[in-house]
């Protein structure tokens, strides 16, 4: 437990110095793992059940570590029992109810249910395999999402793929872009659960960015490698805009070298 708190701390610390989580913004979940999951198995609840938005069979009887709403992600490094929680979802995947955390008194964050319905598509679609979830607040995504007319999945993914060669060995599959939905929403939970199912990465047009991954430093370095493309794009636009780019060879060839799964109806 003190390994996984430690991991977010490192994180949360991580993202605030990078500017992506200005006061309370951005968030994290991380869907406890069969060591973290036992460490609670004592654990009086600290909360009633409370009743979750819609069922969600797919993660009856998880435990995830959720930042609190409210919170600032930089205070996790000095009080983390005051900033995360640890919630478990009861046996039909209907409530929830709190183990740890929050203290003195908190709930998780508002953006609970694009974290927990994301984590349903990504507990299927990885075997398993991955448990992390972060929603971000990074400058330059955010600001690509003002200055592109016309933004869809095709052409979001084409654009930062073709702005810094690591990206389609980082995020083959693209990236998802999600118009305008308000924050919180349910809406905005299935959307972008809807896109979890095909792609790691969604991005949440002038708000922020979400990233999935097996741990927390992956689901990290795939927002950090996008947010990096966009800086780029954004500057060489600063600069009077493109000369030349990748070309759609050129980066067919650095995924099949990589041997990377690039999803071919983004071309
Ligand atoms: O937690 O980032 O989207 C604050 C937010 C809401
Ligand atoms: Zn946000």
């Amino acid at each position: 437990m003190q390994k996984l708190i430690n991991e977010i701390k490192k994180t949360s610390g991580d993202m605030a110095r990078r500017g992506w989580a200005e006061s309370n913004g951005g968030n994290i979940s991380l869907r406890l793992n069969e060591e973290n999951y036992a460490f609670f198995n004592e654990f009086q609840p600290k909360s009633e059940m409370i009743k979750l938005p819609m069922g969600m069979p797919e993660i009856a009887g998880e435990r995830f570590l959720v930042t609190g709403t409210g919170r600032f992600l930089r205070n996790i490094e000095v009080f983390p029992e005051k900033n995360i929680g640890v919630i478990e979802i009861d046996n039909m995947g209907k409530n929830w109810q709190l183990l740890w955390g929050y203290e003195p008194v908190g709930a998780p964050t508002s953006e609970l249910p694009s974290h927990l319905l994301s984590h349903c598509r990504i507990k299927a679609k990885s075997d398993n395999q991955s448990f992390a979830f972060i929603h971000t607040h990074p400058n330059s995504v955010i600001a690509l999402t003002y200055a592109v007319a016309n933004l869809d999945t095709r052409s979001l993914s084409k654009l930062l793929w073709q702005s810094h060669a690591e990206c389609v060995v980082v995020f083959p599959q693209g990236i998802e872009f999600l118009p305008w939905v308000m924050a919180g929403s349910m809406d905005l939970g299935i959307a972008t659960a809807d896109a979890m199912t095909k792609r790691n990465l969604a991005v949440w047009q002038f708000h922020g960015i979400c990233g999935c991954g097996r741990n927390l430093d992956e689901a990290f370095g795939r927002i950090d490698v996008a947010e990096k493309a966009a800086e780029i794009c954004l500057r060489v636009m600063a600069a009077g805009g493109v000369k030349q780019t990748l070309s759609d060879a050129q980066l067919r060839a650095i995924a099949a070298n990589f041997n990377c799964p690039l999803d071919e109806t983004l071309f």
